[in-house]
C-alpha cells in the first residue's frame, strides 16, 4: 500500500534552491534524547522465517512502534542489486523496452516541500506534486548528489557523509520550519531490486550469501509461510509483492499508519542511511489529538483529522509529539538493515542521501484487534484493498476470532488479553 499522497499542482511558493543554510550549531536536547527504537540481531537459524522472527520479538518492539532487524548475512552487491532494480522497472514500463533499445529505464518522480510556507493555514499539510521528469537511476543519482552538495557543502561547509545522522536530523527540523524548496522522491513504485524468487540463486539459509538469498527476499515475504497473505491469488503491489524508493537528501515520508493493522517491512539496499520515527500503537488516539491541536490548529474532528493523516502528507516534528507528552523513539536504516513498523503504530522519516529501499506490508496468521471497521471507508487504500475479495476473506478469518477472544476476556475476570495464534492449514 502506498506511503504517498499526491496534489496536482505546484505550489508557487515553492522553490527547488534551498535557502542558505547556517552551519550545524548544537543538536537540539528533545533530539538527543529520543530514546533509539529496539535494535535485533537475529541468528542464521532464526533468520530462517521472517514472520516467525517478527512475531518472536513483537512483544518488546511494537511497545516502540518500530524497531530495527539487521540479517545475519549481508547484502547482495550495488552491480547486482542495480541490475534487478532496473530489470523490475523495465518490466513495469513496457515504454521503457520501445524499440528495443538497451538503454536503462526511466522512473518518474514527485516533489515534495521541505520548509514552512507561513501563509498555509496548516503548514504540517505538506504539498506533493509530480515533477514531470523522468530518471535513470544514474541521472537521479547525478541529479541527488548535486543537490546534497549545494545544500550542505555549500551552506555548512560540509559533506553529508561527514555529518553524523543527529546533525542530518537536525538540519532537517530545521529546514523544515524554514523557507520552502522542494526535493524529489520516487515512491510507491510496484517492483524491487532483490533477485526474482524461483531462481538458482534461491538456497537454504546456511548457505545463502547475501539476504536476497534467503526467505527475507521481499518478493517472496507476503507469501512466506505464517504470512496469510500467501493465500492472496491476485497480486497487489505493496502487499504481495514489494514497491521500490528511490530517494535524495530530505525525501520524506509523512506520519502514518498502515492499513488494515498490517506490519510493514522495509529493505535497504543501497545510498545513505534514513531516520525513522515512532510512535507505539497505545498512544495513536493521543497522537491524533496532538497533531489535531499542534499540527491543524483545532481546525479538525478526530474523524477528519485522521482521515488527513491517511493523506501521508503531514511532515511534524517529534518534538511537538514529546511535548505534548507523547512516546516517540527513532532509528537510523542503513543500507543492508530492515525496519519492521507494528500494526496501529504512526511512522514518519526521511533519507540522508541518495538511496534506493523495498517496502511491503505483513499479515501474520494472527490478529490482535478488530479495528478494522473503524477504518473502513475513510482511507482510500482501504476501500481499494476491502475491493478484493481474498484480502476480505483473509481479514474476516483473522479479525473475527480476535474479536470473540476479546469479549471472552471482557466478561469473565478481566485479565488481559493474550495474543493468539491461528492455526490456518
Ligand atoms: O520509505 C518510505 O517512504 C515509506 C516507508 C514506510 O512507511 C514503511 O516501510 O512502513
Amino acid at each position: 500500500m502506498s506511503t504517498s499522497a499526491l496534489t496536482t499542482t505546484a505550489p508557487t511558493t515553492t522553490t527547488t534552491t534551498p535557502a542558505p543554510a547556517e552551519p550545524v550549531h548544537e543538536i537540539p536536547q528533545w533530539l538527543k534524547s529520543l530514546p533509539v527504537a529496539p535494535e535485533y540481531h537475529p541468528t542464521i537459524a532464526e533468520f530462517q522465517d521472517p514472520i516467525a522472527y517478527i512475531l518472536k520479538i513483537e512483544n518488546e518492539a511494537s511497545q516502540f512502534g518500530i524497531c530495527k532487524i539487521v540479517p545475519p548475512v549481508p547484502l547482495p552487491s550495488k552491480k547486482a542489486t542495480i541490475t534487478n532494480l532496473n530489470r523490475s522497472l523495465s518490466a513495469r514500463n513496457p515504454n521503457n523496452n520501445v524499440n528495443n533499445n538497451k538503454s536503462p529505464p526511466t522512473f518518474t518522480t514527485r516533489h515534495q516541500q521541505v520548509g514552512f510556507d507561513p501563509r498555509k493555514g496548516r503548514p504540517v499539510q505538506k504539498p506533493v506534486w509530480q515533477s514531470g521528469e523522468s530518471y535513470t537511476l544514474q541521472q537521479f543519482e547525478a541529479k541527488a548528489k548535486q543537490f546534497e552538495k549545494v545544500y550542505l557543502k555549500k551552506s555548512h561547509g560540509k559533506r553529508g557523509s561527514t555529518l553524523s545522522a543527529l546533525e542530518i536530523e537536525t538540519l532537517f527540523w530545521r529546514a523544515s520550519v524554514d523557507k520552502p524548496f522542494s526535493v524529489e522522491y520516487a515512491n510507491d513504485m510496484p517492483g524491487s531490486a532483490f533477485v526474482p524468487i524461483n531462481t538458482k540463486a534461491m538456497r537454504e539459509l546456511g548457505d545463502a550469501a547475501t539476504v536476497g538469498e534467503t526467505a527475507w527476499n521481499m518478493r517472496g515475504v507476503a507469501r512466506s509461510n505464517g504470512s496469510l497473505l500467501r493465500f492472496m491469488k491476485e497480486e497487489i503491489p505493496g502487499v504481495t509483492s514489494p514497491m521500490v524508493y528511490i530517494a535524495m537528501l530530505f525525501s520524506w515520508f509523512a506520519w502514518h499508519v498502515e492499513d488494515h493493522d498490517l506490519h510493514s517491512l522495509n529493505y535497504m539496499h543501497m545510498g545513505a542511511a534514513k531516520t525513522w520515527y515512532g510512535v507505539p500503537r497505545d498512544a495513536a488516539f493521543a497522537f491524533q489529538e496532538v497533531v489535531r491541536v499542534h499540527g491543524y490548529g483545532g481546525d479538525f474532528n478526530p474523524l477528519v483529522t485522521f482521515a488527513t493523516l491517511g493523506e501521508k502528507t503531514t511532515v511534524m516534528s517529534p518534538e511537538v509529539l514529546v511535548g505534548g507528552g507523547l512516546p516517540c523513539c527513532r532509528l537510523v536504516q542503513n543500507v543492508g538493515e530492515f525496519v519492521v513498523t507494528f500494526p496501529g503504530a504512526y511512522h514518519s522519516g526521511f533519507s540522508h542521501e541518495a538511496g534506493g529501499a523495498s517496502k511491503i506490508v505483513v499479515k501474520h496468521g494472527y490478529a490482535d484487534r478488530a479495528e478494522l471497521c473503524t477504518n473502513v471507508g475513510v482511507k482510500e487504500d482501504d476501500v481499494n484493498c476491502l475491493g478484493n475479495p481474498d484480502l476480505l476473506v483473509i481479514f474476516t478469518i483473522t479479525e473475527l476470532p480476535s474479536l470473540t477472544r476479546v469479549n471472552k476476556t471482557q466478561s469473565t475476570d478481566g485479565t488481559v488479553f493474550q495474543r493468539g495464534s491461528l492455526e490456518i492449514a
